[in-house]
């Protein structure tokens, strides 16, 4: 390490630190900051993946990443509603969460921990809670790849920053479910099989990583010292150990892409 990477170390420490803090912190009018979220199976679903939301300025970059996940629904590809939720604990249910007793937790159920819909992470068009069940707009079937950059509205935003912000996955295999809830509605949209709604993944998206580093100012001690104190801050979140590997490469491999 020569004298100039070691110097640009040390800002790594305070970085660090910062992100240890048990909330994100972030200053208003920071430009650039990112987060990301482990999703985690809900209801028996099998559907497992990560998140990754990227912020410059008022713009998001939103990845999700997802396998596992229902296939076919009426011989197409199984749609799978996914949203950023906002607002409320920040958490994802667990079991106790099934106040009806039908042995699953639906959308309604999850509302008290993960909020309502403050984004809707459409393949194109409107991002707002209308387009909560734009089925035609989701991705769909057992493993995608989704990614999409837009405008990222203000309450989606402060609730990204104050930690609350939780990203849900839709859309459960009817085999997989209770027979018994397998047969109702949704409780969003009666005319869809309750299966199309129902949570399957969720997870809280932890923002890590503060808007310290200008764009295009790419220098190598410092994107170092930044990819340590993300990781520093995603261990201090609870953030599951599997996907942090996993998810701290891909975002080490996307900020190198771009620069
Ligand atoms: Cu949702």
């Amino acid at each position: 390490m020569n004298t100039k990477m070691r110097l640009l170390a040390v800002p790594t420490l305070a970085l660090g630190a910062l992100a240890l803090s048990a909330t994100p912190a972030l200053a208003h009018g920071d430009d650039s900051w990112s987060g990301q979220a482990a999703l985690n199976t809900l209801n028996n679903s099998g559907t497992s993946g990560q998140a990754m939301v990227e912020v410059h300025g008022t713009e998001a970059t939103v990845t999700v990443d997802v396998s596992g996940a229902a296939e076919t629904f009426m011989d197409g590809p199984f749609p799978h509603a996914q949203h950023i939720h906002i607002n409320a604990q920040g958490t994802c249910p667990g079991p106790d969460a099934d106040t009806d007793g039908d042995g699953v937790v639906n959308t309604t159920e999850g509302h008290p921990f993960y909020g309502m819909i403050g984004t809707s992470l459409t393949t194109e068009g409107d991002t707002s809670p209308d387009s909560a069940l734009a089925v035609e707009r989701f991705p769909g079937g057992s493993a995608y790849s989704y990614e999409r950059t837009f405008q990222l509205d203000a309450e989606t935003a402060a609730s990204l920053e104050d930690g609350s912000a939780v990203i849900v996955v839709h859309g459960v295999d009817p085999a997989l479910m209770p027979a018994a809830a397998a047969e109702k509605m949704s409780d969003l949209d009666p005319t869809l099989p309750a299966a199309a709604t129902l949570p399957a993944a969720c997870g809280t998206v932890a923002v890590s990583q503060m808007g310290a580093m200008p764009d295009g100012g790419a220098d190598t001690g410092v994107e170092t010292g930044a990819d340590q104190g993300m990781g520093a801050g995603l261990s201090a979140a609870g953030v599951g150990v599997g996907g942090l590997a996993v998810a701290a490469a891909a975002l080490v491999a996307r900020r190198r892409a771009r620069a």
